[in-house]
């Protein structure tokens, strides 16, 4: 009784929600290819799911009523196993796991690869906001309008172009000394792209999509960082290349492009004292084809040169050593730096070819 009566309550459950999957699986309607196939892995999941719900509990129900016991003597048989059936219910869901862990790895692997040729875009997360840094310097930042209602930040994407989101958590104001100002955990997330990735302090973590429909999609921060969790929203604005290019153009974007306030940076830091930008060796290696190139370390390793390693040797220089080089010269520049001086400065060392 009480199997049915918690079966009464949970089926209907499952059917509106398949009824709903076939539509939209809980999401608004997917604007990319890869959005496509996630809602086809979801709603193969659900399916087979209810399925093996059925067969299962069906198959227990059914059971339960023809071997009931009849009279109160009836002994059951003494049953010990069924090599046949024990193989096969494990096989069989065997293939059926490993079917949907190729074709996770699949959708899985085509969210992580980023073409050579993706607009990269900086995305900062504080608390409460988003902004993102475009390379020539233009900035989109939320505001408020004429009424006073917050209006987000906007990520300007052309269509039909892939997007690499370089991202960083920041503090709320990255100049002061608050002990309580501290960079939390976000999580850049767009439904209808069916994309989320952690923003992690400390670090840069990438989200790629390449969205196929014009339109505003909404940007959520799925991971709990605090009040104004609830608030931290931004919008992805996908337009046509024209557009984009007119929007990238507009107003903000006198600003210093990123590379520029990298240059800066690399005099204001004193980094030109022991880094050549012509190949020449100086106290530490030269930028010149630093990025993207393979480098070894004292210690054998041999690693791509990337946002990460580049973060890694600025903020804490010792961590690993290029072959070669002293240990212990280059100044720790952990608290002497921004995040976004971070950023400017990998920008600038991508450009010194
Ligand atoms: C006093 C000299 C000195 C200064 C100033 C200095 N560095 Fe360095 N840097 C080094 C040395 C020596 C190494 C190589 C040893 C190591 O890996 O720490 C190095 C390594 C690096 C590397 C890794 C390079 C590679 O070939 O893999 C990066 C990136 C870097 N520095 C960035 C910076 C930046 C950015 C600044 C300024 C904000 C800076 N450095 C300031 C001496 C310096
Ligand atoms: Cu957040």
């Amino acid at each position: 009784m009480k199997v049915l009566k918690s079966l009464s309550i949970f089926a209907p459950l499952l059917m509106t929600s398949i009824a709903r999957a076939e539509g939209d699986v809980f999401m608004p309607p997917g604007a990319t290819e890869v959005a496509t196939q996630v809602d086809s892995i979801y709603s193969f999941l659900l399916w087979s799911s209810l399925i093996s719900f059925v067969l299962v509990v069906g198959g227990m129900l059914y059971f339960v009523y023809k071997y009931r016991r009849t009279n109160p003597n009836q002994k059951s048989a003494y049953i010990t196993h069924n090599h046949a059936l024990e193989f096969l219910w494990s096989f069989i869901p065997f293939v059926i796991f490993m079917f949907v862990f190729a074709w996770g790895w699949y959708v899985y692997d085509q969210e992580r690869s980023f073409p050579a040729d993706s607009l990269e875009v900086h995305v900062f997360a504080k608390k409460w906001d988003w902004k993102f840094v475009y390379k020539n310097g233009k900035e989109s930042v939320s505001s408020v309008d004429a009424n006073n209602n917050p209006v987000p930040a906007e990520l300007v994407v052309p269509l039909g172009r892939h997007v690499k989101l370089i991202m960083a958590s920041t503090k709320i104001n990255e100049a002061s000394n608050d002990p309580n100002d501290r960079a939390v955990i976000h999580s850049f997330f767009v439904p209808a792209f069916r994309i989320k990735q952690d923003v992690v302090p400390g670090r840069n973590t990438v989200l790629g999509f390449k969205a196929d429909k014009l339109g505003d999609f909404f940007v959520f921060c799925a991971e709990y960082c605090g009040g104004g969790h609830s608030l931290m929203r931004a919008k992805v604005r996908v337009v046509s290349q024209e557009d984009y290019e007119k929007w990238l153009a507009s107003e903000g974007s006198a600003n210093l492009s990123l590379a520029d306030k990298g240059r800066a940076l690399y005099a204001a830091k004193a980094c030109i004292g022991c880094h050549s930008l012509n190949g020449t060796r100086g106290v530490g290696p030269s930028y010149k084809g630093l990025w993207g190139r393979v480098e070894e370390m004292s210690n054998g390793q041999k690693l791509t040169v990337d946002e990460a390693y580049i973060r890694e040797s600025i903020l804490e220089p010792n961590a690993k050593i290029v072959a070669g080089f002293p240990s212990g010269v280059m100044p720790v520049f952990k608290g002497q730096v921004t995040e976004e001086d971070i950023t400017a400065l990998i920008e600038f060392i991508k450009t010194v070819k």
